[in-house]
């Protein structure tokens, strides 16, 4: 026995001991251990330095109002930026109940940054294992277990086509009271519009009398100039996410033939940015007599629907035409220096125009499809310029009224006037909310090591949507028929106090923005206000739109509920967009949902990508 240990004091021969063993250890076994101390220390003070601080600051911020507690003192001319704001990463929370966001005009729950739970991560079937894509039985399965309001909803898309067949079969659009039909490119729009929400919402008869007609009527062969966004947005991506959910052969041919017609429209002087039409027969593009520039939102947004194509056809030629346009705008953002950019720009040159900037018509979905475009192709420019263009947009074209609702809108800059803000804003604008919220859903988590770091940007992207969306609803809300009109103007200058609506502006045209918005935020913060919204836009729809021989009608007046002036027209939107964001605004099935929201993506028309990477 070694005597002198025992004297020691317990520690010391504990240090000693550890010491003699730690000598006898091979060398290159004290090297790994070293090493793996490091890194044990190392990843342990990251997570105490910015973990948890950033968790501990939750609290602070919960308290925070930023539409009552700001600064700004209501000038409606100064930009306003919320504080930053924090929220816990770890999202992994069972759904909220509808009561936890009861809706007030002033109401801090609905602003304040609580934790977010969504259905979308709830844990019990949280697994994407299995196929990726949705197939037509599973949305047949799912019909079968429709909640009230889906029923409503399904209801109200049998409606519309019932009466588009009965009176306006083959043709473009429907009209209901006069119970005919008008064309616009004369290439049956309604129906290839139509045929994925008809799948969605499980009416494979319906979906049937469609696909015949595809099969034995369609031709593509006519003599028009159409528009080549609209009929890309409309006819192609109907006819690409109807053959993805059913796989019926003959909806890809038809594609590809639409597809080679209209990837004429690149054949301009510049190359690089499309013309506005094209003949469809004679495979010709043009500018319109009556303007010969070309839209933002038009050339910038019909990139997913030719690149879809060339994955589907192996031929690159779709994607790399399409593209150059993309990679012009690029290009000379960077000479810019300006992310915002004016809604012209010409196909002979292939420079942007001096013109208004906004986010409504002519420029919308311009930073819809950046941000699109990025999450079906991961290319990094797309993720960037996004970035770049919202935080251009909140400081540049953000205000608040000056009420206490402090309502927030996203204005113009005027070319006659570029140092103030134009507090114009069109029903198009709230498209913007379901963006925000798509790009929170996707990129706020950023993946490091196993820790997940939240990134700040996406979750003031989402403070933004949320904000904006209350805007929006009050668009409709502030109307006696709860409809919202195309254009609404806020601040302080008008005698209604927030929100004036111009005689020119009252009509509606069965736009699906705020509906498609609500959808997004109720299945990714998973509150219950979103789906009280969108049962009440629904509800003002049937009251005001409805005509019982069938269909829908867009309307003159949303201001009178006594004289809403019918306009006679359902656009085909109504069909494509707003009854099917309606639709999945009320899915309970969160593993559709998911795979929506994971692997697909809708194009500006509402309709279904896959995504491939
Ligand atoms: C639709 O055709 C598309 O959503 C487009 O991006 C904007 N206009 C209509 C609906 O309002």
């Amino acid at each position: 026995m070694d005597l002198n240990t025992e004297k020691l004091p317990n520690f010391k021969s504990s240090f000693l001991l550890f010491k003699r063993k730690w000598k006898r250890l091979p060398k290159f076994l004290r090297f790994y251990l070293i090493v793996a101390i490091i890194f044990i220390i190392f990843t342990f003070s990251y997570y105490v330095l910015f973990i948890a601080t950033k968790k501990s600051l939750i609290r602070i911020d919960e308290n925070v109002d930023p539409l009552l507690n700001n600064d700004n003192n209501g000038d409606s001319n100064q930009n306003i930026h919320p504080p930053s704001q924090f929220i816990e990463h770890n999202i992994m929370l069972p759904p909220q109940n509808s009561n936890s966001d009861n809706f007030d005009n002033t109401n801090k729950e609905f602003v304040s940054t609580k934790k977010l739970p969504s259905i979308l991560l709830d844990g019990d079937d949280n697994d994407d294992d299995g196929d990726k894509m949705i197939t037509n039985e599973e949305l047949f399965i799912a019909s079968k277990k429709q909640n009230e309001q889906q029923k409503l909803i399904q209801e109200a898309i049998q409606h519309s086509w019932n009466g588009y067949r009965k009176y306006a079969w083959g043709k473009d659009m429907l009209k209901p009271i006069t119970q005919k039909g008008s064309n616009w490119f004369g290439i049956g729009l309604t129906i290839l519009d139509s045929l994925d929400t008809l799948l969605i919402a499980g009416l494979n008869d319906e979906f049937k009398q469609g696909l015949e007609w595809v099969k034995n009527d369609l031709t593509f062969d006519v003599n028009e100039n159409v528009n080549c966004f609209e009929t890309t947005i409309r006819a192609l991506a109907g006819l690409m996410s109807a053959y993805h959910i059913s796989k019926e052969k003959i909806l890809l041919e038809k594609a590809i033939d639409l597809g080679d017609r209209l990837i004429h429209c690149f054949d301009s002087q510049s190359k690089t940015v499309p013309f506005s039409d094209v003949n469809l027969k004679k495979k010709m593009a043009k500018a319109p007599s009556y303007m010969p520039e070309s839209s933002l939102s038009e050339v910038s947004s019909v990139q997913l629907e030719f690149r879809d194509l060339s994955y589907e056809t192996n031929d690159k030629s779709y994607e790399e035409k399409s593209f150059a346009t993309s990679k012009h705008i690029h290009d000379l953002i960077q000479q810019r220096k300006n992310y915002l950019l004016p809604m012209y720009i010409n196909p002979y040159t292939g420079n942007l125009m001096t013109s208004t900037i906004t986010m409504g018509a002519r420029a919308d979905s311009y930073y819809e499809y950046l941000y699109k475009q990025y999450l079906q192709t991961k290319i990094e420019f797309l993720l960037d310029d996004y970035i770049r263009s919202i935080d251009a947009i909140e400081n540049r074209l953000t205000s608040r009224t000056k009420s206490k609702l402090k309502l927030l809108y996203i204005g113009e800059i005027l070319n006659t006037d570029q140092q103030s803000i134009h507090p114009k804003m069109d029903h198009l604008v709230c498209f913007l909310s379901g963006t925000l919220a798509l790009g929170y859903y996707h990129e706020h988590l950023q993946p490091f090591y196993r820790l997940q770091i939240v990134n700040e940007t996406f979750i003031n992207h989402l403070k933004l949507a949320e904000d904006l969306a209350r805007t929006c609803h009050y668009m409709y809300n502030l109307t006696e028929t709860g409809l919202s009109p195309e254009i609404g103007y806020f601040g302080q200058d008008y005698q209604d106090g927030d929100f004036y609506i111009k005689p020119r502006d009252t009509h509606n045209l069965l736009r699906p923005e705020f509906v498609e918005s609500l959808f997004f935020l109720y299945h990714i913060t998973g509150k219950q206000i979103y789906r009280d919204w969108g049962l009440q836009v629904f509800n003002a729809f049937q009251k005001y739109t409805r005509i019982n021989t069938g269909g829908y009608t867009t309307i003159n007046d949303v201001r009178h509920p006594k004289n809403v002036k019918p306009k006679d027209k359902m656009e085909s939107f109504w069909l494509a967009e707003t009854l099917k964001y309606l639709y999945l605004l009320f899915m309970d099935d969160h593993k559709i949902i998911r795979k929506l929201l994971n692997n697909y993506v809708f194009n500006t028309e509402g309709h279904l990508l896959p995504r491939r990477v």
